[in-house]
């Protein structure tokens, strides 16, 4: 199956959207296992190995195809991952970068000479119609510091960050969300494939959301830090890579999209959100 993709639309807007990834035999098989291991309880499994029946969704052929129309032809799976099983509170609005170094050009992320290139993918699993579910993307934030939108999402954290479900101006909030960011409508086996450093957030859901996220990458220094930050810096995400299950580590090799786990954490300048003293990028 040929998905069509703008590649120029994706360098510049940062993401793109594959709608129908996976079929309906797909979804359904994902889904229930989902529910299953979330057994009714809101539920955000970090490392999707830990889920033996639906890890082999990382080496599904159709998203590794898309993945290197988007990449070329070595890419590598990075490592991160969670599964969804949950419902998004109003006022949940907050953007962030998934990437290792979140403040614009601070940071190797952000090297002139080496465009940031590690990728997000959403899988998700439930209808539009049931869960009202949209990621919301800031176009463009990957690579502008300053855009119209980027500077209405300052005013936004400053004025709404108080703001919580209950609040009775929320819809105002909810206003300024939808002019800011662009919500993209998320149905059953439709994909995200978004640059990790893009601002991001999900919205509100009015019903359970299931969904499943991960990266990948090439075999550069971003990967590198990628893979360092999530299993050797972010362990409250991940477990150590320690732990990955050898029979997954197989899959990966298998399709020739296994990154080396890291053994040692690595100082990554500017993960910290503050630049180191006297750190020149
Ligand atoms: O897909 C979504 O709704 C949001 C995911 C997200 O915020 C993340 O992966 O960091």
């Amino acid at each position: 199956m040929k998905f069509r993709l703008n590649k120029q639309a994706f360098s510049r807007d940062g993401y793109c959207v594959v709608k129908n990834l996976l079929n309906e035999n797909e979804v359904a098989y994902y889904d229930n296992k989902i529910k299953k291991l979330a057994n009714g309880e809101q539920f955000n499994l970090g490392g999707i190995y830990n889920a033996k029946e639906i890890s082999d969704i990382v080496a599904n052929k159709k998203l590794l195809t898309v993945l290197k129309e988007l990449l070329g032809p070595e890419i590598f799976f990075l490592h991160d991952s969670t599964i969804m099983h949950k419902t998004e509170p109003k006022n949940i609005e907050n953007w962030h970068r998934d990437n290792p170094c979140r403040r614009f050009g601070i940071g190797p992320d952000w090297d002139k000479n080496l465009p940031y290139d590690v990728l997000r993918v959403g899988i998700y699993l439930q209808p539009y119609d049931e869960a009202k579910s949209c990621i919301n993307v800031i176009p463009g934030s990957h690579k502008k510091r300053y855009t119209f939108r980027e500077i209405l999402r300052f005013f936004h954290k400053k004025c709404f960050s108080k703001f919580n479900e209950k609040s009775k101006l929320g819809f105002l909030k909810r206003f300024f969300t939808s002019l800011i960011g662009k919500n993209i409508v998320t149905d059953r086996g439709d994909c995200v494939i978004f640059n990790a450093n893009l601002w991001h957030t999900p919205t509100e859901t009015s019903g359970w959301k299931r969904a499943i996220h991960f990266s990948y990458g090439r075999n550069n220094k971003h990967s590198k830090h990628f893979v360092n930050y999530y299993l050797k810096h972010r362990t409250d995400i991940t477990k150590d890579g320690h732990i990955i299950d050898d029979d997954f580590i197989k899959l990966l090799q298998k399709e020739k999209i296994y990154y080396p786990l890291p053994k040692e954490k690595i100082e990554i300048p500017g993960v910290n959100r503050e630049p180191p003293k006297n750190y020149i990028n």
